[in-house]
């Protein structure tokens, strides 16, 4: 919240908002027309899109994708939207009703895919057969299956909601290990290439208290309960280390990310483009894969053999307990 009395530093209007990283308090208005800039800004930049494009937005019923999809279609852009139900007990059951709501409101298209019903198991059960972290399953099945929707419905572009939390706090994880691999990959935009659609994230210049500010300017109702499958792990961490260099130093998480996508990723890009290479098609769904099975269908046989796991006995229990 801006100090009372506070100005908008355009209009001099009574501010709704404070952002310490631009020095400067907005109104309504005023913090609409920053975020559209900023959206715009990273859509150019990047090469993100053209109004021909047929875009799918990978939905989860949270600000982030609600706000993309909201902000995309507002600049003019034709996009459907994709739910994934990830069975993860009443927080599954309550974002898909959001993403529906959404759709339906504005009459727009969402594709549904529910992992339990289409492949036969759910991220808690897939956390309890692979005896890893919730959101190893999750990532890799939600990757795999935004993948194939798009490729199956013709799409030309999906967009994630990925914000630049998000981004900075991965790119730190990454950095950390120095994992040089996934700091090539990490950009705003890859293209398309076989068995995989053009990917690209147009809120990596918004945080997430900008697209939740969004979301509640433009009266878009979203889930605002984290995944219970999130607590505790790494990615929360490195998103509160970075919260708190931005409140010794605002500015700071931003210059993180845009500078290494200025100057350390062209570095990587040789890399990047090396691994795109050395990479196989799966004999079974026909992505790109390390192997001869890639690891979603290795996922699917190992999990969908699992008898279910309900979502609680995950988060009391243990990820690595059978
Ligand atoms: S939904 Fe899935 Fe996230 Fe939940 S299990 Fe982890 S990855 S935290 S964006
Ligand atoms: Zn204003
Ligand atoms: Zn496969």
């Amino acid at each position: 919240m801006p100090d009372v009395g506070s100005k908008c530093r355009v209009c001099k209007q009574p501010a709704i908002i404070d952002l310490p990283r631009h020095n400067a308090n907005f109104c309504a208005e005023h913090f609409l027309e920053l975020c559209r800039r900023q959206v715009v800004k990273a859509i150019d930049q990047f090469d993100m899109l053209t109004k021909d494009d047929r875009i799918l937005v990978a939905v989860s019923g949270g600000k982030d994708s609600l706000a993309v999809w909201d902000m995309l279609l507002e600049l003019g852009y034709h996009a459907d939207g994709l739910y994934i139900g990830l069975g993860i007990g009443d927080y599954s059951d309550i974002s898909g009703d959001y993403a529906r709501a959404f759709a339906a409101a504005r009459g727009l298209k969402l594709i549904e895919i529910k992992l339990r019903d289409e492949y036969g198991y759910d991220i808690p059960t897939a956390a309890r057969a692979t005896r890893r972290v919730p959101c190893s399953a999750c990532g890799l099945s939600k990757r795999h299956l935004f993948d194939k929707a798009a490729l199956d419905g013709g799409y030309t572009v999906l967009v994630t909601g990925h914000n630049l939390d998000d981004e900075a706090a991965v790119l730190l994880g990454n950095t950390l290990r120095w994992e040089i691999g996934y700091l090539a990959r990490q950009l705003p935009v890859l293209p398309a290439r076989d068995g995989l659609p053009k990917k690209v994230k147009p809120l990596v210049r918004l945080t997430e208290r900008e697209t939740a500010a969004w979301c509640v300017v433009r009266g878009i109702d979203y889930l605002v309960d984290e995944c219970p499958m999130a607590a505790g792990n790494r990615h929360l961490g490195h998103k509160e280390t970075l919260n708190a260099i931005e409140a010794q130093s605002p500015g700071s998480k931003a210059a993180f990310y845009l500078n290494f996508l200025e100057r350390m990723a062209p570095l990587l890009a040789a890399h990047a483009e090396q691994e795109r290479d050395a990479l196989q098609t799966c004999n079974q769904c026909g992505a790109p894969s390390g192997g001869e099975l890639c690891a979603f269908c290795r996922l699917v046989v190992t999990s969908s053999q699992h008898e279910p796991v309900p979502v609680e006995l995950i988060m009391r229990g243990g990820r690595n307990r059978r």
